[in-house]
C-alpha cells in the first residue's frame, strides 16, 4: 500500500479586498492538501494565511510540519491509514492543529468516498439548508459600507458581520443599523484589536443590539472576555482563542465566551469541531460555522458541519460569487431563503477541478508514505 499527499498553495483572486484588522488581502492564498490512495483522493484545504496572522501556524509552516513531522509518524503505523489512525499516531503532537487538521481532514475524505458515506453521515447528522450570513470587510469609508452591506441583503443574505478595528467601530455600526433597521442581524469581529482597557468603549456598541462580538481581545486575554462577558451587554463570542477542545472547555468553564466560533481547519479538523460542538451543545453556549474564505473544498465540508443541532447562529459561509469569480470546485448559490445546502455526494461531496487547481497553483510538494 503507498499513499501520496500532494500539498498546493494556490493563488486565488478574491472579488473584493478583504480588509480586517489584521490587514488586506486582494488575493487568497490557500493551502489544499489531497491525499490519494488506491485510486481514491480526498481533499482538504487549510485556513493557514502565508503569515502568522490570525494563528500561530502559516503555511510554508503547516507545510514542513506535515512533511517534516506527521508523514514520519504514519511510516511507523500499523494498520491501515484511517483518520481515526491518524489522530492517534498524531496526538503525541502538541499544538499544530492546522497541520493535523488539514491530513486528517484530507484521509477522512478519502476514507469516506471510499465507503460511499457523505460528510453529513459521518457526523451523525442529517442534509438540510444551513442558515448563512456574510463577513463585510472594513472598506475606506461609510458610502462604500453602505453600498456593500445593502448588495449583499439584496444578494440574500440575513445575517451581516461588520469588521471593527480602533478607529473603525461605533460610526460604522451606528450607520448600518440606522440605515438597515433593527430586525437586521448584525453582528461585529474585531479580531483582537481591543485590549481590556477599551471595555467602556465596547459597552457603547451595546445600544445597537448586536447578535455578538467576537474576539475584542487577544487570544491569550480569557480573563478579559470572561469580565467583557460578565456585564451582560452584547455577548462575547471566541474565535482565534479556541484552537483546541481544552480551550474551549476552559474558556465556557470561565465565562469567557457567550457563543464560539468554530473554525473546523482552527481546532484541528471536523472530528475536533464536532466535539465542540458536543461540549458547547450541553453547556447552552451557541455556535456559529466560522470561515477564512474558502474555496468549494473547505465551504462544502463545513456545510456539512453546521447541519449539527448546536449550530444556531447562520455561519460564515457564503456564496461561492461572494469570494471567486472562479473556484477548484462546483459553485454554492444562496436559495430563496438565504441559505446554502452541502453537497449530497460521498465525502464533502465535491468533484474539484483539477484544471482550475493547476491554473491557481504557484506551489506544489507531492509527498509518496
Ligand atoms: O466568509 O469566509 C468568510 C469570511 C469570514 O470574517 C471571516 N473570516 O476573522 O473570522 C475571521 C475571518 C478570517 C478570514 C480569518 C481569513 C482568517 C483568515
Amino acid at each position: 500500500m503507498s499513499a501520496t499527499v500532494t500539498l498546493r498553495r494556490l493563488e486565488m483572486p478574491l472579488v473584493r479586498p478583504f480588509r480586517t484588522s489584521k490587514g488586506e488581502e486582494t488575493v487568497r492564498d490557500v493551502l489544499v492538501a489531497s491525499w490519494t490512495e488506491d485510486g481514491v483522493t480526498g481533499w482538504a484545504e487549510s485556513a493557514a494565511d502565508p503569515e502568522p496572522t490570525y494563528f500561530p501556524e502559516y503555511i510554508d509552516g503547516v507545510r514542513l510540519t506535515i512533511e517534516k513531522v506527521l508523514l514520519p509518524l504514519l511510516a511507523s503505523a500499523s494498520g491501515p491509514l484511517t483518520a481515526g489512525a491518524l489522530r492517534r499516531a498524531f496526538a503525541q503532537v502538541p499544538g499544530n492543529p492546522l497541520a493535523r487538521g488539514l491530513l486528517e481532514t484530507a484521509v477522512l475524505d478519502a476514507e469516506l468516498r471510499r465507503h460511499q458515506m457523505p460528510f453529513v453521515d459521518f457526523l451523525c447528522s442529517a442534509r438540510r439548508p444551513i442558515r448563512v450570513g456574510v463577513s463585510v470587510g472594513i472598506p475606506g469609508d461609510l458610502d462604500t459600507l453602505l453600498a456593500w452591506v445593502a448588495g449583499y441583503l439584496e444578494d440574500g443574505y440575513r445575517r451581516v458581520k461588520l469588521k471593527i478595528a480602533p478607529g473603525w467601530d461605533l460610526e460604522p455600526v451606528r450607520t448600518v443599523r440606522e440605515a438597515f433597521g433593527d430586525e437586521l442581524p448584525l453582528q461585529v469581529d474585531a479580531n483582537q484589536a481591543y485590549t481590556p482597557a477599551d471595555t467602556p468603549l465596547l459597552g457603547k456598541l451595546d445600544e445597537f443590539g448586536l447578535v455578538l462580538i467576537e474576539q475584542p481581545f487577544a487570544r491569550h486575554e480569557l480573563l478579559g472576555h470572561a469580565k467583557l462577558a460578565a456585564r451582560h451587554g452584547t455577548p462575547v463570542c471566541l474565535d482565534e482563542s479556541v484552537l483546541s477542545l481544552d480551550d474551549a472547555m476552559t474558556a465556557i468553564r470561565l465565562g469567557a465566551a457567550d457563543v464560539i466560533n468554530i473554525k473546523p481547519s482552527r481546532v484541528g479538523g471536523y472530528v475536533t469541531a464536532r466535539q465542540i460542538h458536543d461540549v458547547c451543545l450541553a453547556n447552552g453556549v451557541p455556535v456559529f460555522c466560522g470561515g477564512t474564505l474558502e474555496t468549494a473544498v473547505g465551504r462544502a465540508a463545513n456545510l456539512a458541519l453546521a447541519t449539527l443541532p448546536g449550530f444556531t447562529l447562520p455561519g460564515d459561509i457564503s456564496a461561492t460569487s461572494r469570494y471567486y469569480a472562479a473556484d477548484i470546485g462546483p459553485s454554492f448559490e444562496l436559495d430563496a431563503d438565504g441559505c446554502l445546502t452541502a453537497p449530497s455526494g460521498p465525502g464533502i461531496g465535491v468533484e474539484v477541478d483539477l484544471d482550475t487547481v493547476d491554473k491557481f497553483t504557484v506551489e506544489s510538494t507531492t509527498l509518496t508514505l
